[in-house]
């Protein structure tokens, strides 16, 4: 498969995120895609690419400017807080929560750093912006292959993007790669465009961008929000506002689900998309549904991932694969490209 490959992701590289009240070493690491680039080449699947010039413009159509602006100057302004800070990942601890204001752009950096995120498990460094907008020109790279003809393209890339919502950061992600290759597809006359999110997370990010739009359907399984990350989106009852009233689905598993239920759900997502007509696919392609996930609580097992693929491929649909989670890094690899290897070419 086509492979837009983020040579860039290497300068986002977090020391450290918050987990259980310490500071432990980060999930994401740069290793999980370097897994799955060798094991597209040992199998002969990926014809790796590098994505076209970008105009950056074209990712305000999904997110803030405000936040945007915030995000690209954020490292700069962490370090001139304190010089010492440039040996230290940033991360917020503050946050305005319901009753407070968010309308009012604080002075302070670390208080915009809490305006613009909900959590501290996202640590931003010196790469970050540029690991970030290098992803997001992957995704519209991918997007732009596909519209020109290719069955499909996937934007191999991290840091990853489904949590990344219009205006905050969170969950690893700061820029939402799906969400921009979504609206490429949009912006090329696709007239709907599904997004169908198999990462165990739910994505949050990507749910709220395009909850009142019925151009985009959301579609996503993940772990039950009452007991998984993020916690405070991914419930059954959220089925899109105003115009995209009907264009959300979700799927809330609970934990120890295996493949044979998965399995079942995604039939039900594949159906609601077969019905909403969608022209177009794009997969936010998470393999924390692993067995052997760290921070995930599904039974996904390696072989699990060729029936994916082949379960996508039915779809029948023009289709963008964009890399999300997973954080077993060792079959990280093997997972996902169990899965493009199942689509087929
Ligand atoms: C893209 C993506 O997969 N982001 C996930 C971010 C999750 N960060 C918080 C993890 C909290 C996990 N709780 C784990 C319980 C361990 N048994
Ligand atoms: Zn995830």
């Amino acid at each position: 498969m086509l492979t837009i490959y983020n040579d860039q992701h290497v300068l986002h590289q977090g020391k450290v995120e918050m987990f259980r009240g310490e500071l432990v070493p980060c999930f994401e690491v740069p290793a999980r895609v370097d897994h799955v680039k060798s094991e597209l080449e040992r199998r002969g699947l990926g014809s790796l690419q590098a994505p076209d010039a970008f105009d950056e413009s074209l990712l305000a159509k999904v997110h803030a400017p405000r936040y945007l602006d915030f995000i690209a100057h954020a490292w700069d302004e962490w370090v001139a807080l304190d010089p010492a800070n440039a040996t230290r990942d940033a991360l917020p601890s503050y946050w305005p929560t319901r009753g407070m204001r968010s309308d009012v752009l604080p002075k302070s950096f670390p208080a915009r750093m809490g305006l613009f995120s909900f959590d501290a498990g996202t640590p931003l460094m010196a790469g970050s912006w540029a690991a970030a907008r290098h992803g997001a020109a992957c995704a519209w790279t991918a997007a732009r292959r596909v519209i020109g003809g290719e069955r499909s393209a996937f934007a191999l890339t991290r840091p990853p993007g489904h949590h990344a919502g219009a205006d905050f950061f969170g969950g690893y992600c700061f820029l939402n790669n799906a969400a921009v290759a979504a609206q490429a597809l949009r912006d090329a006359g696709v007239e709907r465009v599904a997004v169908l999110d198999v990462d165990y997370h739910h994505g949050n990010g990507t749910q709220a961008i395009f909850y009142e739009r019925d151009d985009v359907h959301f579609a996503s399984l993940h772990g039950d929000p009452l007991t998984d990350y993020p916690y405070y989106l991914g419930h059954a009852d959220e089925r899109g506002a105003g115009r995209g009233e009907g264009f959300n689905h979700n799927l809330p598993l609970p934990r120890g689900t295996d493949f044979t239920a998965w399995r079942a759900a995604l039939k039900t997502a594949l159906a609601r998309i077969a019905e909403v007509k969608a022209g177009a696919l794009v997969v936010s392609l998470g393999v924390d549904t692993f067995e052997g996930d760290p921070i995930s609580g599904f039974k996904l097992r390696s072989d699990d991932y060729l029936r994916m693929g082949e379960d996508l491929a039915r779809a029948g649909l023009p289709t963008v694969f964009v890399f999300e989670g997973g954080y077993a890094v060792a079959e990280v690899g093997v997972n996902a490209v169990n899965v493009i290897e199942g689509f087929g070419q």
